[in-house]
């Protein structure tokens, strides 16, 4: 268990987040700490520092990737993006880039290219601007995959996008016919 699996399983710690995905700060410390400090605790949670309200803002800051935000008045935390539980992030639909990009598997290509891109079991598919940051996420899976997503034409065609606060453009489903594969050589890639 991580600070990032609470938008995943709320619930293993015994915290529950509204319906925007917001837990309240001071709960989660104590939730935190509670199950860190049970009998069955696992090695890794037994060795978590006590966790404090400063503890939580360094781990917000410190994020590679944005992935969590803070409300403005500092009580209530949550994840950017990327949840698997309902909550409504309340992020405007919005104009996308000309092209994103979605990184994913090679062995997952047969599959999308028929079937295209569905959340799995997130909310939304998650594209990028940049096709390092696709690499990079692809890569968590296998051998990495680039696509490129022809977002102008699926917003000509009315599916709806929207922008996460750490930059993560979101959509229901991309179908098959606007995805095609990245050349390797267009992002340098040597694999
Ligand atoms: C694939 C991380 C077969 C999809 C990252 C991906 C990202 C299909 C996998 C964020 C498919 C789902 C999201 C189809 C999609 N057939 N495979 N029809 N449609 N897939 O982890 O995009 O660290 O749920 O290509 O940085 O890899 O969590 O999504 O390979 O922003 O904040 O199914 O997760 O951010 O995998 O990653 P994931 P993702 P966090």
């Amino acid at each position: 268990m991580s600070l990032e699996d609470f938008r995943h399983e709320p619930d293993t710690i015994g915290i529950r987040l509204d319906s925007q995905g917001w837990a309240s700060v001071d709960e989660l410390i104590r939730a935190l700490e509670r199950v860190a400090r049970t009998a069955g605790a696992s090695k890794r949670l037994r060795r978590l520092p006590v966790v404090t309200r400063d503890v939580i803002l360094a781990v917000v800051a410190a994020s590679d990737k944005q992935r969590f935000s803070l409300s403005l008045d500092g009580k209530r935390i949550r994840a950017a993006q990327g949840h698997s539980i309902e909550v409504d992030l309340g992020y405007a639909e919005l104009e996308p880039p000309t092209v994103l990009y979605h990184g994913t598997a090679w062995s997952n290509w047969a599959s999308i290219s028929t079937a295209g891109l569905t959340p799995q079991s997130r909310h939304a598919v998650h594209l990028s601007t940049d096709a390092d940051t696709a690499t990079r996420v692809g890569a968590r899976h296998g051998r990495p995959l680039v696509l490129v997503v022809d977002a102008a034409r699926m917003h000509a065609d009315g599916y709806t996008f929207s922008l996460s606060n750490n930059g993560v453009w979101l959509t229901k489903a991309v179908p098959a016919i606007y995805l095609a594969q990245l050349l390797q050589r267009e992002h340098g890639s040597e694999s």
